[in-house]
């Protein structure tokens, strides 16, 4: 309760909706159940990435989706300790000794926070274009920017029902796109993920109803390159982790 009070704190105080923040607090689900796992605060308020994003969708995704996964966690953990001990993307590739009744909550719950802990993250207002040694790989892997959006958006849009697109990248620098169902993750094959977009409806319905396309096209609009170039180097020294 405690952190999720000082979480709405911040945000108020960061954006120029404080009010409207304060206000929402107050009608927000209980917080994620006590515990080791913790719902990280979005980095910018809730209509910091409008109009692309609009601050509802935000909200609700951030507050009640990614929250349940949370709590969900939390609530393994009361019964399996280690899950709480072992870092998330150790427990996510080796989901094999995840106990027999909770591993399919903990493939889609701890892939669903480790997916939207990277998705708040490499997003952000006005996040410019990719730059340096991340626009390099780009162009080396691709051909050009908008060879990768191309793909990306092709390999979202066709992604039948809820799941992701991801670029991922290797130690050396090289870049890929997957797209998976759920809250799979690259992270469960060992791989890593330089960035991703979230295609399950709750993403973009509220704004953009059944035109997935358009909201894949649009979302690049919010993308944090200054952050994701960070990533592209942490990847490369074997630092990167969700
Ligand atoms: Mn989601």
């Amino acid at each position: 309760m405690i952190s999720l009070s000082r979480r709405n704190l911040f945000m108020g105080a960061a954006g120029l909706a404080a009010t409207t923040a304060l206000s929402r607090a107050a009608f927000a689900q209980a917080p994620a159940a006590e515990g080791p796992f913790k719902l990280p605060p979005l980095p910018y308020a809730t209509n910091g990435l409008e109009p692309h994003i609009d601050a509802k969708t935000m909200e609700i995704h951030h507050d009640k989706h990614h929250g349940a996964y949370v709590a969900n966690m939390n609530n393994f953990a009361k019964t399996a300790p280690q899950l709480g001990q072992t870092p998330v993307e150790t427990i996510l590739s080796n989901l094999v000794n995840v106990p027999d009744g909770m591993r399919v909550g903990v493939r889609n719950n701890l892939g669903g926070h480790a997916n939207h802990t990277m998705f708040w993250e490499i997003m952000g207002p006005n996040g410019g274009a990719p730059a340096g040694d991340v626009l390099e790989a780009i162009n080396r892997d691709f051909g050009s920017f908008d060879k990768l959006k191309e793909e990306f958006n092709g390999a979202g849009a066709r992604q039948f029902g809820s799941g992701w697109v991801f670029v991922t990248v290797n130690k050396d620098g090289k870049l890929g796109i997957e797209a998976l169902p759920n809250q799979d993750t690259p992270l469960m094959y060992g791989k890593r993920v330089l960035l991703g977009n979230d295609v399950w409806e709750h993403a973009y319905y509220l704004n953009y109803q059944n035109r997935r396309p358009d909201y894949l096209k649009a979302w690049w609009n919010v993308v944090n390159w200054p952050k994701i170039g960070e990533r592209y180097a942490a990847a490369k020294a074997g630092t990167l982790t969700l």
